[in-house]
């Protein structure tokens, strides 16, 4: 944000590092059309608010602690900074755990409507995954049918959020050292509704006024989302439309058409979107659109139900969260379905100013200017197809388009089952290759670059600047959620981007066989992370736990809440946990300590913000190489790996997207299948229930 002029305006080309985003809002500017970056000229933040300074807790407020001794000032009630900021950070904690924990409510709800029979359309996918989790929960398996299970698996998981004891079930799936740590300091989520409400109530005017009680109470929250909601939502949503492993698909607005009935689904649940994927590939509603003039129907993302349908059936992402309003403007889009999270209000007037269609779905979640119409699971086939034939209808309807030609190849679909898969067999899943790499140093360490857009810093410059130095640092990067996204659109989750690696990371990504930027999913899949770490951690030789590992968990462009309860997890699971954009507590430097040097101490883990991105790196390296230290790991030394040259395995998955863009060429549609050099031998469907065995030739139905 060097780049602010006088007025407060950001240069445009300081806007975006992406070029799709930056012909838009050229567009937008021709258009005379507002957007959040524009707005974001005129509305800065408010400095007292942005540091955690500004208490709205009761009506004797707001009080504003400001000035340069605010830290010795108190609020009416005699609340000083630490409690104020700490306060207002574990509320965003809770803001942000009860979203994804509901979210992952919902799923449950749909997996019981499934189990018992009442909700068409929807079936199990991936019963290896309900075994699995059916084992996590204690349920028996052995000699049962496939609905009883997921019965006794819904009514679970929907325990974990109101049960009146015990500890949340899946906290058990942390290292023993990690289960002992959060105990003995009384941190262990025992449910998820009970640990949002308490932090609610000790946050409530007069109750919690010690700072570190807050914030340990956070932590506890937190991991009732990682442990807890956020896990339980990836693991049903694997059940249901399956577990994912690696395809190929596209990204940016030019996977748009011109020529086609666009219908952009965003928000963040698979149970709508996945029915829309049905709908789009329905030949009678295909039939539909050629007779209104179109070509077919192409479904797109926005956001994290992108990633969801992205990761399981290859459909092309549009864009991340700041690329919102960006494809409504280019006028080819019918229909842009909502249901819950992340969705701007300006969507409303904006889709007025064009023939789209806002589509909100959700009973939670209703928007000035949208049609609503409400879906639920159990009618889930007929809303889907009744919300395209609106989108169809809609097309005749087109004005003007203006649709920038940027789309790029990505890979998709990874899993905690396929890396297991990939480096020991379906039967023998291991992670030793990854674990012998890094204690070779081949690979240097392990980063997760997370989270989503922010109009404050250049949209995807600080994720992109971090994927790019880390793999060529030799750190192999997991990315999730809007900066998945960002990644993809600047080509970091395309093979070529092997050649930017270091020669370590090279070497060791062509052994197992994976690329070395790898995406696991939306915000929810987060908890994907924790389980990798995890078993990175018991698999031996790199110490015992979380907090030994040489990882770090990254965050450079967060936004929304969700992303603090995220960050606050890793931190509580053991991770060294880097911000960007700015600190929510850094009008008081007690706070500020409590959650950096304080909560090492308590949990191994930790969670500071740099806005800087050189600073960011330099520090995400420097704890990667402390890890390394502590652990007697040899130094990491670039020199002595030598090129490796182009695996067979890789040849394949290059020659294969030559081969997929001369078909585009010629017209062919080809997004969305199995990447099959990665994918072979693998026998989890894709939960578009085509399951490709053995050297199927690469599945390309519904492309
Ligand atoms: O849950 S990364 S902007 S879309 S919050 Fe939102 Fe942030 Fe994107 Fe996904 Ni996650
Ligand atoms: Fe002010 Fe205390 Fe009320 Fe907060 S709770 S607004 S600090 S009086």
């Amino acid at each position: 944000m060097d780049d602010v002029k006088k007025d407060g305006a950001v240069p445009a080309a300081a806007k975006s590092i992406d070029p799709a985003a930056l012909e838009m809002l050229a567009h937008a500017d021709e258009c005379g059309i507002e957007t959040a970056f524009s707005r974001a000229d005129h509305m800065k933040p408010c400095p007292i608010g942005e540091s955690g300074a500004c208490c709205r807790i009761c009506s004797m407020g707001p009080c504003r602690l400001v000035g340069k001794d605010a830290e010795e000032k108190t609020g009416i009630c005699g609340a000083d900074m630490a409690t104020i900021a700490a306060r207002h950070f574990a509320r965003q904690v809770a803001g942000g755990v009860a979203a994804h924990s509901d979210h992952g409510r919902d799923m449950a709800m749909t997996l019981r409507a499934v189990a018992t029979g009442e909700a068409a359309g929807y079936k199990i996918k991936d019963e290896q995954k309900l075994n699995a989790v059916a084992g996590y929960m204690g349920i028996a398996t052995a000699g049962r049918e496939v609905d009883e299970i997921a019965l006794d698996v819904a009514d679970k998981a929907l325990e974990q959020f109101g049960q009146p004891h015990g500890e949340i079930v899946y906290t058990k799936r942390a290292t023993p050292k990690r289960q002992a740590r959060w105990r003995e300091l009384g941190i262990t989520p025992r449910a998820i509704d009970r640990e949002v409400t308490e932090v609610m109530h000790r946050t409530h005017e007069g109750v919690d006024l010690d700072a570190e009680n807050i914030l340990r109470s956070a932590l506890r929250c937190s991991l009732a989302d990682g442990w807890g909601g956020a896990m339980l939502s990836t693991d049903i949503s694997d059940i249901l439309f399956g577990t994912p492993s690696p395809l190929s698909s596209e990204v940016n607005l030019g996977v748009l058409k011109s020529d086609q009935v666009n219908v952009v689904v965003h928000g963040h649940e698979p149970t709508l979107s996945a029915m829309l994927v049905e709908a789009s590939r329905d030949p009678e509603l295909i039939a539909e659109a050629k007779a209104a003039g179109a070509e077919g129907i192409n479904l797109a993302g926005i956001c994290c139900t992108s990633n969801e349908i992205l990761m399981r059936y290859g459909i092309p992402a549009a864009g991340n969260f700041l690329h919102q309003e960006l494809a409504v403007l280019t006028g080819a889009v019918e229909a842009m379905v909502v249901d819950v999270q992340c969705i701007m209000q300006a969507l409303g007037p904006l889709a007025q100013r064009f023939h789209t269609q806002l589509i909100t779905t959700s009973p939670k979640a209703k928007i000035p200017g949208a049609v609503h119409v409400e879906f639920d699971e159990h009618r889930a086939l007929q809303t889907a197809a009744k919300i395209v034939r609106m989108a169809i209808a809609n097309y005749p309807n087109r004005g003007p388009i203006h649709i920038p030609d940027f789309h790029e190849p990505l890979i998709a679909g990874f899993s905690h089952e396929y890396l297991n898969y990939m480096q020991g067999g379906f039967h023998r899943g291991s992670f030793r290759p990854l674990n012998d790499a890094v204690i070779a140093g081949r690979v240097r360490g392990l980063a997760a670059v997370v989270g989503c857009n922010n109009v404050r810093v250049t949209q995807d410059e600080g994720i992109v600047e971090m994927i790019k130095r880390f793999i060529a640092e030799d750190v192999m990067v997991v990315v999730t959620g809007c900066a998945a996204t960002a990644g993809a659109k600047a080509g970091y989750l395309s093979p070529e981007i092997l050649d930017s690696a270091g020669p370590g990371l090279r070497e060791v990504m062509e052994a197992i066989g994976i690329p070395p930027v790898l995406h696991l999913g939306s915000c929810v899949d987060n908890s994907r992370i924790l389980t990798v770490l995890t078993q990175v951690a018991t698999e031996g030789g790199l110490g015992e736990d979380i907090d030994d590992l040489p990882a770090v968990g990254l965050c450079p462009e967060w936004m929304c809440e969700k992303a603090i309860a995220i960050g606050t997890y890793f931190a509580a699971s053991g991770a060294h946990v880097i911000f960007g954009v700015s600190s929510p507590v850094k009008a008081s430097s007690e706070a500020t300590r409590l959650m950096t040097e304080g909560w090492e101490q308590l949990v191994g883990g930790d969670l500071e913000f740099i806005p800087d991105w050189d600073r960011m790196f330099a520090r995400a390296l420097e704890l990667i190489d402390a890890k390394r230290a502590a652990l007697k790991l040899p130094d990491y030394d670039p020199a002595q790996f030598g090129d490796s040259g182009d695996s067979p395995f890789f040849a394949a998955i290059k020659s294969y997207l030559a081969e997929q863009a001369a078909e585009q060429e010629r017209g062919l549609e080809t997004v969305g299948a199995a990447v099959y050099p990665l994918a072979e031998g693998h026998s989890h469907g894709h939960g578009d229930g085509h399951a490709h065995d053995h050297g199927d030739a690469p599945d390309r139905e519904g492309a």
